[in-house]
């Protein structure tokens, strides 16, 4: 599924490894979707289809993919092994897993060796939206109208709290 202008070639990869993810990873979509960034979303499991993780991988780039996040739970390899198979950024989002609330999503990812980075973000919703907030600085580096708008964002974001300064109001 490609997300924004259905002409324009994604240029940022969204995958997960189960629909499960989806929950937590609608919100580095929704994000970039805020930000004007067309991205494409896949279902891509380390364990369960480990083919179409290396063919996702290895044509990201030719396909014009600049930035991958990558959201998995539990013994989440996803994004350390597409970070293997590609030199594209990949950000990684650990997802809140029933068992260990997300703390085995986490190390998964945090705890790459040298020589293969993964940059990862928090546990659960904070780390998707900021997963497509670093997808769209990467970008942003080159394009203007990211940069517009992710700083139209920030001006809002900060505006609101601003405007709300009493918490029981
Ligand atoms: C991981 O296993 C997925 O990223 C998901 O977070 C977790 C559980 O997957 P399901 O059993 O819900 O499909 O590979």
């Amino acid at each position: 599924m490609t997300v924004g202008n259905e002409a324009t070639a994604p240029r940022v990869g969204v995958v997960m490894g189960s629909r499960s993810d989806w929950e937590t990873m609608e919100h580095a979509s929704a994000m970039l979707s805020r930000l004007g960034v067309v991205h494409e979303v896949r279902v891509v499991s380390a364990h369960r289809t480990p083919d179409l993780l290396f063919d996702y991988a290895n044509t990201a780039r030719e396909r014009g993919i600049q930035v991958i996040v990558a959201g998995a739970g539990g013994a989440a390899h996803l994004p350390g092994m597409i970070a293997a198979k590609t030199p594209l950024p990949v950000f990684g989002v650990p997802v809140q897993s029933k068992a260990l609330n997300g703390m085995d999503s986490l190390l998964s990812i945090a705890q790459m060796p040298a020589g293969i980075p993964v940059g990862t973000l928090a546990i659960g919703k904070a780390g998707a939206t900021n997963a497509a907030l670093m997808a769209a600085s990467v970008l942003a580096l080159h394009d203007p109208a990211v940069a517009a708008a992710l700083d139209a964002f920030r001006a809002e974001q900060t505006q609101t709290v601003l405007d709300n300064p009493d918490p029981r109001a």
